[in-house]
């Protein structure tokens, strides 16, 4: 195969991609903890993140790259985030670099949660292992670009029955990670 680029804009947008996916509200009903807010908001059905991919063939070795934009809002006091997932391939990272707005990288492995700070500018690592989804905690777009293995796979269904044992919610003070399932682990 040849060598191919994408220009990334500020708002997220590739001008080269190969898929443009949207989630909506109820695409990921199961993955917030409100349910009757799910329930109450059901009928608008929000856009909560929109992804452009560039992916390479799914072979080892080759990799592929993704925007998200992740709009600011709340469902509850819990903020807009994304499904989340494993890679269904072991051993596979990622990295991400923020390109605007603020929010936490929220990863887990077993019972340990680790948050990161997005910001402009912030490139962080998920090692391989680590289930990882992306919170916007800010009140303008969340804006991230993403690396990873193409054959990596995604891994939602962990995630859609046992959760992250920690959730981001709006407080007084601002965002706040609060037990949900303390010490549990996301891969019993
Ligand atoms: C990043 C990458 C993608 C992922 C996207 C949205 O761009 O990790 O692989 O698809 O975020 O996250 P999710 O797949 O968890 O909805
Ligand atoms: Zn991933």
């Amino acid at each position: 195969m040849n060598p191919y680029s994408s220009r990334c804009l500020r708002s997220g947008e590739l001008d080269n991609y190969s898929a443009r996916l949207e989630r909506r509200l109820m695409d990921m009903a199961e993955f917030f903890s409100d349910k009757e807010m799910v329930g109450a908001l059901s009928d608008r059905n929000p856009l909560i993140y929109t992804v452009y991919e560039m992916t390479a063939p799914e072979e080892p070795g080759q990799l592929s790259y993704a925007t998200t934009i992740l709009y600011p809002g709340k469902v509850g006091d819990e903020y807009y985030m994304t499904k989340g997932h494993f890679h269904s391939k072991e051993g596979t990272g990622e990295v991400y670099y923020c390109i605007a707005g603020r929010g936490l990288l929220l990863m887990q492995k077993g019972s340990r949660v680790e948050t990161t700070g997005m910001e402009e500018g912030v490139v962080a690592y998920v090692p391989p292992g680590w289930a990882h989804r992306s919170v916007n905690t800010g009140s303008e777009n969340f804006v991230f670009l993403a690396f990873y293995p193409a054959d990596a796979g995604h891994d939602y269904g962990t995630i859609a029955e046992n959760g992250f044992s920690k959730i981001v919610v709006e407080d007084r003070d601002g965002p706040k990670l609060v037990s949900i399932r303390p010490g549990r682990s996301i891969r019993p």
